[in-house]
């Protein structure tokens, strides 16, 4: 049992762990808790520091959170694909084999690194886990996420909207919530990242949070200021230098790195600051200098669309900004002075920045976790969250000629939530579900999927069958059918019309529209409970109560048979099952590799540690201790040291034990002639003092 969280940024990943009592986030290997970029060569992944990517631009890769759940053909992925450093693909099965990799593969490698480093962190292997995605995320991206999840050998309790994760890391340890049944404290958080900029309205009472709205602009973030300045200096250095930057991968990518920095110092200071790269392409030093007014013109277009979702936001909520508690910002652009501003002036007062803006997102995450892992002991906290685009279903109409079709879940519906619906029907139909808002979507393609619903029969008098099909969305916000049944009338040994205990409970009228919701089944109050989404499903719907009923005299003796039905699920995005397992088959590969990889790399470090050491040794304090041995050693370290940085350079494992064995030997009796010549004065010593 792991308690961990995941926050999976655009550009900076985080990992938040359940220790000690409390929640802390851990650093990676490099002690650098952000910039996992990372490198695929030779199969081989590791993290990069910045100069890394600048040498290995072309095998890093980097920025593919937005990836997920689009085609090839998908023209936002065609449009990035040239201002991408690296190369992007169509992935096909037959590329999977050679060294190209889908996405959920690639979010996978990068997941598995940050499990590393919860498992570091923690001493013991990770699984559980709650991990992050935008609250923007259509369908599609979040069956691809949990796919990653899963090829990273990671159960995801949940995938969690990142400014649910913040609104939960701000609300759990408030003490003076209002009471349940009070007027709830409303709080709006913002997030803006490198690549996208959200916001939520949510309603905190005692114990627990609701989201009322989002209003995203997925495409807003540090990253489109950082373009703006480049876009400047390339422009800048084209007429002082005559440089072409956008020509070379490499400038443009140092470029991109010393943009970033200035824009960071510029949060911090408003006079003139400068840009300064040394052989930055030809050769040519490049200058040049800007301030915190002139940036701010440049990205005015920029800075006119933080306004829009908050717009979007109040109106969805039909709140006015009296109503507002606190405004809390986090991510990183959020502490852009001129972002500040904006936000601040539309709400008309003071922003909080109660928590961490780097890491409340992964706390949030971690918090969640604790809250679903059932040998962990947090304070109860419920969490609704809310669907972000409507949800419709439409179906071919059996009574009249046509598409039928109802929106089951409205935008900002709570979620999770399942509901029932009913049809008649004689065989088998199929259930389409799709965005009903498709101009809302980051996303050209509205469709969710094809859920058929088989072995649908008629009654045994012919009849239409009464269907019964529940929809949800679950914990990750992910839409299903969950489940079918056929209510079977079976015939009364009386010989007697069949009846329908719940039809004589509720008759049911022969013109009842189809697709009539019958239950919501509200499964919010789960979720604080720590309960697993399998148990949500068992509570009884409202309509088998009405069977228990006082039976009434004279009741005619019926039976009814509820029969479950299979369905076909055919989400619009799927990994299909055995390239799943192929994928988490070579990511373990990979896993093997990376170890195998790390301890030949440990071994000849360890060969390389004993040259020099013995080296410096052989002149320091074991010189007096060397005899004719000493040559022999001396020139056995040369030899090596020269080896490794000739032939032993890249040579298995076995090769650099059996060498550092070589030099042990030659160097074990004079370090043992030096131990004795220690422990001989110092034996003295005891003796003395026994006397
Ligand atoms: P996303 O949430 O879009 O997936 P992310 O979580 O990786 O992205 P954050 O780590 O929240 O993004 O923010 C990174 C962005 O914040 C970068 O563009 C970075 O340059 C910017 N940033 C960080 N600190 C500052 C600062 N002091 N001033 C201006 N920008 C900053
Ligand atoms: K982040
Ligand atoms: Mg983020």
């Amino acid at each position: 049992m792991s308690v961990v969280g995941f926050d999976v940024g655009f550009l900076n990943c985080y990992v938040a762990v359940a220790r000690a009592g409390g929640i802390e986030t851990v650093a990676n290997e490099y002690s650098d808790r952000y910039n996992y970029l990372f490198c695929i060569k030779h199969r081989v992944l590791s993290l990069l520091i910045s100069y890394q990517v600048v040498t290995n631009c072309k095998n890093t890769v980097q920025g593919f959170k937005r990836f997920h759940g689009r085609a090839f053909s998908d023209p936002y992925i065609q449009s990035l694909k040239s201002s991408l450093v690296y190369d992007l693909q169509s992935f096909t099965m037959t590329t999977g084999v050679c060294k190209v990799f889908s996405i959920e593969q690639v979010t996978a490698m990068l997941l598995t690194k940050m499990k590393e480093t919860a498992e570091h962190a923690l001493k013991k292997p990770v699984a559980d886990c709650v991990v992050s995605v935008p609250c923007y995320y259509t369908d599609a991206e979040r069956r691809s996420v949990v796919d990653a999840a899963q090829i990273a050998g990671l159960n995801c309790l949940r995938l969690m909207n990142e400014t649910t994760a913040v609104a939960l890391a701000y609300g759990i340890y408030k003490q003076d919530l209002p009471a349940p049944e009070e007027k709830p404290r409303i709080v709006v958080f913002v997030d803006i990242g490198h690549s996208g900029y959200q916001t939520s309205v949510c309603a905190f009472n005692k114990g627990k949070l609701k989201i009322l709205a989002t209003a995203c602009d997925p495409e807003l973030g540090g990253k489109d200021f950082d373009e703006m300045l480049v876009r400047h200096f390339c422009e800048e250095f084209g007429k002082k230098y005559k440089l072409d930057v956008k020509t070379k991968p490499r400038a443009l990518v140092r470029l991109y790195q010393e943009c970033e920095k200035l824009k960071k110092l510029m949060s911090a200071n408003s006079s003139d600051l400068p840009l300064n790269i040394e052989c930055f392409m030809n050769d040519i030093d490049v200058s040049g200098k800007l301030n915190r007014g002139q940036f701010e013109e440049m990205c005015a277009d920029v800075l006119a669309r933080v306004e829009a979702p908050l717009h979007n936001l109040m109106e969805q909520a039909k709140l006015k900004k009296e109503d507002i508690y606190a405004v809390e910002i986090v991510g990183g652009a959020s502490r852009i002075p001129s972002v500040k501003e904006r936000i601040s002036k539309f709400f008309g007062k003071e922003l909080s920045t109660t928590l961490n803006a780097d890491e409340a997102v992964a706390r949030g995450c971690a918090l969640q976790c604790a809250i679903l892992s059932p040998a962990f002991k947090v304070r109860e906290f419920s969490i609704t969250d809310a669907v972000a685009y409507p949800i419709s279903l439409k179906w071919n109409s059996a009574a009249e000629e046509g598409l039928s079709d109802c929106e089951v879940f409205p935008k900002n519906h709570a979620a999770p939530f399942s509901k029932v619906l009913t049809f008649y029907r004689r065989e088998p139909f199929s259930l389409e579900a799709y965005y009903n808002t498709p101009k809302e979507l980051p996303y050209p393609d509205p469709t969710i999927g094809q859920f058929v619903i088989q072995k649908v029969v008629p009654q045994a008098s012919g009849e239409s069958s009464k269907v019964k099909v529940k929809v949800r969305v679950n914990i990750h916000g992910i839409f299903s059918v969950s489940s079918a049944s056929l209510v079977e009338v079976q015939k009364t040994e009386e010989g007697e019309e069949p009846m329908d205990t719940e039809q004589q409970a509720t008759p049911e009228k022969e013109e009842e529209k189809e697709g009539n919701m019958q239950t919501d089944q509200d499964e919010t109050k789960a979720q604080g409970d720590g309960q697993k989404e399998t148990e949500e499903e068992k509570t009884t719907p409202k309509t088998e109560k009405k069977s228990d009923q006082p039976p009434q005299a004279k009741k005619p003796k019926v039976k009814t048979k509820v029969l479950e039905l299979p369905i076909e699920n055919s989400p619009q995005w799927e990994l299909a099952i055995d390239m799943l397992n192929l994928f988490v088959e070579n990511e373990g590969k990979m896993i093997m590799q990376d170890k195998l990889e790390k301890e030949r790399n440990d071994a000849k470090n360890y060969v390389e540690e004993y040259v020099y050491d013995m080296r410096d040794k052989l002149h320091g304090r074991l010189e007096k201790f060397v005899s004719e041995d000493r040559d022999i050693l001396s020139l056995q370290l040369e030899d090596t040291e020269n080896w490794l940085y000739e032939d032993g350079e890249d040579q298995p494992k076995q090769q650099y034990i059996d060498k550092l064995a070589v030099l042990k030997k030659l160097g074990q009796p004079i370090q043992e002639r030096y131990m004795e010549s220690e422990e001989r004065p110092r034996a003295f010593d005891d003796m003395g003092k026994q006397i």
